[in-house]
């Protein structure tokens, strides 16, 4: 037997030294080089879809912060910036291929399909999850950071092993690449050759936490290569190389070669969430500067002047958009009715007598409360 453990070069798992971009900021196309692998310009009308679903997205997202100004919506963490990463991935995959978001991802979940009422339900606090995550293939928002992944190579593994040829894409911000559950999770990917892609975005901050305060590492897609999972570094805000990048990975994993870890170098323009205030650790003089590095402006230049968009297409896609954005706020202005006990159902498949416990006190405590509402009105 032998002791060392594998043969991979290192140099196969390196990141291109520089993120990868096919599109630079204004729009125009980027002469390749210097890259660890081939990247081509994806098909016009995977750009055109792309573009249609960024301005669906950023509307969508500008709609439920607005909706927790209105108090319907309790809390929402947008991801106003970040259209290229949320859309250009989740584009890229099949309908089969599964999905592991965390509570940023909510444009992510309406890019794939899910309603967006349903995608806000668990934001709202009316449900855990307001789709059927099996249906959907795709697993509930998380917020205990970085749980999300040890699922995604569970599942991941679980593919492979039935032989479904698909693949789990989880997600991941920056912050979170310091927690135990990321590392564990590239490893057992790693270990067991899991179709996993590990998508990190990297916005540069964690709540208030600068990157500068979070890691000493060149580039987070690095922390890949000690588990012997291959990486690629992206410009997140480049949507054309964000595909690109998420074909080679899809490839990659298809392929058999293991997973593959994406770091898109991207921003969040807004506060952490609506409870935010992000003037308190961020310059105004920063923020102008990344919503000049606009992802959705910059692949409309690209297709404007290709002869792929005019003013015509243009406008009715961002008709569509107003259409969905009253539609969801129509249906949000409804109050829904919840049961309370749905609180207990589905935290674990079969309850543990915790929840058991917890669940018997709140319906005592609701018993006991509608007896001495009865009392007063009788
Ligand atoms: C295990 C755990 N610790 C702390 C938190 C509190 N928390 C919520 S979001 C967040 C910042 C995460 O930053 P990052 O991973 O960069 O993701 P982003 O919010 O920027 O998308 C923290 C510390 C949490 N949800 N879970
Ligand atoms: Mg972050």
């Amino acid at each position: 037997m032998r002791d060392t453990l594998h043969e991979t070069s290192v140099e196969a798992l390196l990141p291109s030294p520089r993120p990868v971009q096919l599109l630079d900021p204004t729009g125009a196309p980027v002469e390749q080089s210097g890259t660890r692998r081939p990247y081509a310009m994806p098909s016009a009308d995977r750009l055109q879809d792309v573009w249609r679903h960024m301005v669906l997205g950023r509307r969508f997202d500008l709609q439920a912060t607005a909706l927790t100004k209105q108090g319907r919506l309790a809390v929402y963490p947008s991801s106003r910036g970040q259209e290229a990463c949320q859309v250009g991935a989740i584009r890229s995959l099949t309908a089969r291929d599964w999905v592991f978001p965390t509570y940023r991802e909510s444009m992510a979940l309406v890019t794939r399909g899910i309603d967006p009422a349903e995608v806000l339900a668990l934001l709202r606090g009316s449900a855990h999850c307001g789709y059927d995550p099996l249906a959907q293939r795709t697993a509930a928002q998380c917020t205990p950071l970085a749980t999300q992944l040890v699922h995604a190579a569970g599942t991941a593994y679980g593919l492979k092993r039935r032989g479904e040829d698909c693949v789990a894409l989880g997600f991941i911000g920056d912050g979170a690449t310091s927690e135990g559950d990321f590392h564990e999770a590239l490893n057992f990917a790693a270990v067991f050759d899991a179709p996993a892609i590990f998508f990190v975005q990297n916005n540069k901050y964690a709540i208030s936490v600068p990157l500068s305060k979070q890691t000493k590492a060149p580039s987070l897609a690095y922390k890949a290569i000690g588990y012997g999972v291959a990486c690629e570094q992206v410009d997140g805000n480049d949507p054309a190389a964000v595909m690109a990048v998420m074909d080679a990975a899809l490839d990659h994993c298809r392929s058999g070669r293991g997973p593959f870890l994406i770091e898109a170098h991207t921003y969040r323009l807004d506060a952490h969430t609506n409870a935010d205030d992000a003037s308190r650790y961020r310059s105004g003089d920063e923020v102008t500067a990344w919503l000049e590095r606009d992802p959705i402006a910059r692949l409309e230049a690209y297709l404007r002047a290709s002869g792929l968009l005019n003013d015509d297409q243009a406008n009715a896609v961002r008709q569509e958009a107003e259409a969905l954005a009253t539609d969801l706020r129509d249906r949000m202005n409804t109050d829904p009715e919840v049961d309370p006990m749905s609180l207990f159902d589905n935290v674990f498949a079969s309850p543990t007598p915790q929840v058991a416990e917890a669940r018997a006190m709140v319906e005592a405590e609701m018993h006991a409360e509608m007896q001495a509402a009865e009392e007063v009105t009788r």
